[in-house]
């Protein structure tokens, strides 16, 4: 049995729908990563010294934190896909592989990271609470940049986000970051072919159990 750390409206969300797509055992651990003076949560930085979601028990090995806590979205969700083969998430196909890898890690750094972060959380990068608008506008401005991208690799008339492959762990991944443009008020129509690939993605099972049971 699994223990999966999230927190609702959080990336989480992506594993959340992997764990159900997987049908794997697992309970749900709820964690406001931050206390209400927004400081990091004394108890799960313990599980978890890095403080953030998505997080999962009983995966073999240690990075910092409690013994078999898998950490980083990507890692769970390459660790779900590749534990559970037979829900063919992930291609066994080399190149394939690497496509859905080049993804996720992409997403992760330079959207995630380098966008959401920074419009939602720019006392990570500046001290000065005075430049704090500025930090924020350039979030926004590249998170614009990447969403363009994303509907530039999707334009070329691939079914899914890995073309030749179905729905794979990447789906609910772009999933996440489609849903947090809507609560950054970006009209998501702007991006037409994605949101035609997540309308798809929404219309899962799996997607919508984990929508219901904990995320928003
Ligand atoms: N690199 C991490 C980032 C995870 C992350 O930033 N999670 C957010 C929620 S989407 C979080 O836990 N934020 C808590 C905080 O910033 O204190 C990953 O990909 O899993």
């Amino acid at each position: 049995m699994y223990r999966f750390y999230y927190s609702p409206g959080a990336c989480s969300l992506a594993v959340h729908i992997i764990l159900e797509e997987t049908g794997a055992s697992y309970e749900m651990d709820l964690r406001s990563t931050r206390g209400p003076d927004g400081v990091a949560a004394p108890e799960y930085k313990e599980i978890n010294p890095k403080s953030r979601v998505p997080a999962l028990s009983d995966v073999k090995g240690r990075a910092i934190g409690a013994s078999g806590v898998l950490t980083e979205a990507p890692a769970v969700l390459v660790f779900l896909a590749r534990r559970f083969p037979e829900a063919g998430l992930m291609p066994s196909d080399c190149a394939a592989e690497a496509r859905c890898l080049e993804w996720l890690t992409w997403l992760s750094s330079e959207l995630h990271a380098a966008g959401f972060a920074v419009l939602w959380r720019p006392s990570r990068f500046i001290h000065d609470p005075d430049r704090f608008a500025e930090v924020e506008a350039r979030g926004r401005e590249t998170i614009r940049e990447r969403f363009n991208e994303v509907e530039a690799i999707l334009s070329d008339g691939r079914e899914w986000s890995v073309e030749g492959c179905g729905y794979t762990i990447v789906e609910p991944y772009l999933l996440v970051f489609w849903r947090w443009g809507t609560r950054i008020d970006f009209d998501m129509s702007a991006w037409p072919i994605w949101s035609r690939l997540m309308l798809r993605v929404l219309d899962r099972p799996a997607v919508q159990r984990a929508l219901a049971g904990g995320h928003v």
